[in-house]
């Protein structure tokens, strides 16, 4: 795989997708960290002002890679009136993100709901360069930035129709209104993969087969189209679907990645973790899922907080089918580091060239504060670290193993993270360098 444009880390987690590394024999311990194991990303849906809650805080960086703003990026909050933008809180999320290394997921560009009175009041020339303009701007703010957009939001009806749901862009732009978005969407960030997103269409009915009908003719016809997104909204009403698996399975089958976008289910105890597992087993059993998001941290801020639909409850404690969902994703509950189990250490190769290529090193705490920490990185005897970043290496006499020190005070707080890079010449191989444990002092 070459990759020779430059890219920002997040830029490069969408152009390779999530390529991460436990550095220990230990299997992880967090959702993140388990399912980066799987090649996929876990994520949730984060909501800005809950920022400054330090156990909501200590819990996001903890367990996911990949967060979802849970409204700050609608419509109405990013472009409440014609042409003049608000970014503060969707910001506060992206860099957020960034600080821990996590992957952002764009939610949603053109949707019939949180949708400002100003464009509905809007003929279709002028609702057509409003769409557009609120695609490019947004975009381009974000460029970059963005592992995945969700361009399109529920467009279609519920039930056995199989229509387009009414909505400004639907009735005054007709069909052609979601082609049109996804090419926008395309020339504004090439580097995002684009996703349509739905609820009810996580099982074979009308409605997801009539999503199905739309990717399949984008992919014949060339319209820039890379994933779907399956909300996975259930509760009694809405069980998770027998056929859940293989629907996601027909999609990827068509040349889209698939992601589970919004997940929660309503329940508690052995009956949620069952439910739990079952979606995450399907999506490990479709090569093409790339990751799993959960609609929220902890259940008191669950849009629908008395159905306890997450993974960890109200005081933050895991659930049943948080276990449930490590477990499923091959991870193991407090495991961590042999020696302190106080930091652990993630890979990721950020960048290729024809002669060397990028690594970074994620060092993050555990449950508690650490003061610093040092990390071992082997590479093969062919193989030389020419360059180093953000930390303070020395070298056994071989040359091949580095130790690495943090430059300056290492302290980092309980679940914060830190990296440091380093640049490999292959000389011809182009094996993956081996993290020793992450040691702490405490
Ligand atoms: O969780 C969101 C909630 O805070 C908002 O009030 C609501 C407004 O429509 O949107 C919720 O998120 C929705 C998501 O954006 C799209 N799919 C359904 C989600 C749950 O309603």
């Amino acid at each position: 795989m070459h990759r020779v444009a430059a890219l920002g880390a997040i830029g490069v987690l969408t152009a390779t997708g999530l390529v991460t590394m436990s550095g220990t024999a230990n299997a992880a311990s967090t959702l993140g960290a388990a399912a980066a194991e799987k090649g996929r990303y876990f994520g949730t849906a984060v909501a800005a002002n809950r920022l400054s809650e330090p156990d909501y805080v200590a819990t996001l960086n903890r367990e996911f890679n990949s967060v979802t703003p849970e409204n700050e990026m609608k419509w109405d909050a990013l472009e409440p009136s014609r042409n003049s933008f608000n970014y503060a809180n969707a910001d506060r999320i992206v860099s957020h993100a960034r600080s821990q290394n996590m992957m952002v997921r764009g939610h949603t560009l053109v949707w019939h709901s949180q949708l400002p009175s100003w464009v509905g009041g809007l003929d279709a020339n002028n609702l057509r360069s409003a769409m557009n303009n609120h695609i490019n701007q947004v975009m381009g703010h974000y460029r970059g930035q963005i592992h995945s957009w969700d361009v399109v939001n529920e467009a279609f009806q519920d039930g056995s129709s199989g229509a387009r749901r009414s909505s400004p862009f639907q009735d005054r732009l007709g069909n052609g209104f979601i082609e049109e978005a996804f090419r926008t969407a395309r020339a504004a960030d090439p580097n995002a993969k684009l996703c349509y997103n739905d609820y009810n269409t996580d099982g074979i009915n009308a409605k997801s087969n009539a999503v199905y009908n739309m990717v399949r003719d984008f992919k014949q016809r060339g319209v820039p189209i890379d994933c779907v997104g399956f909300q996975s909204h259930f509760n009694s009403q809405s069980p998770v679907p027998s056929d859940y698996q293989q629907n996601l399975q027909r999609f990827a089958d068509l040349g889209v990645d698939v992601q589970i976008t919004e997940l929660d289910i309503e329940g508690s105890g052995t009956a949620q973790a069952d439910n739990y597992r079952r979606v995450v087993n399907a999506c490990l059993a479709v090569s093409r899922c790339t990751g799993i998001t959960v609609w929220g941290v902890t259940d008191k801020y669950s849009w629908r907080a008395s159905g306890t639909p997450l993974l960890f409850d109200g005081n933050y404690n895991k659930k049943p089918a948080y276990d449930a969902v490590l477990a499923a994703l091959g991870g193991t509950p407090g495991g961590g580091n042999p020696g302190t189990g106080a930091c652990s250490v993630t890979y990721q190769e950020t960048n290729r060239w024809g002669d060397r290529f990028n690594g970074q090193v994620t060092v993050r705490a555990g449950s508690s504060a650490i003061r610093s920490w040092t990390v071992t990185v082997t590479v093969n005897s062919v193989q030389d670290i020419s360059a180093t970043w953000n930390g303070t290496p020395s070298w056994d006499s071989s040359g091949n193993v580095m130790t690495m020190r943090p430059n300056g005070n290492g302290s980092l707080a309980a679940g914060a993270s830190t990296s440091f890079g380093f640049t490999v010449m292959a000389n011809g191989d182009w094996s993956t360098p081996r993290l020793g444990s992450c040691v702490a002092t405490t």
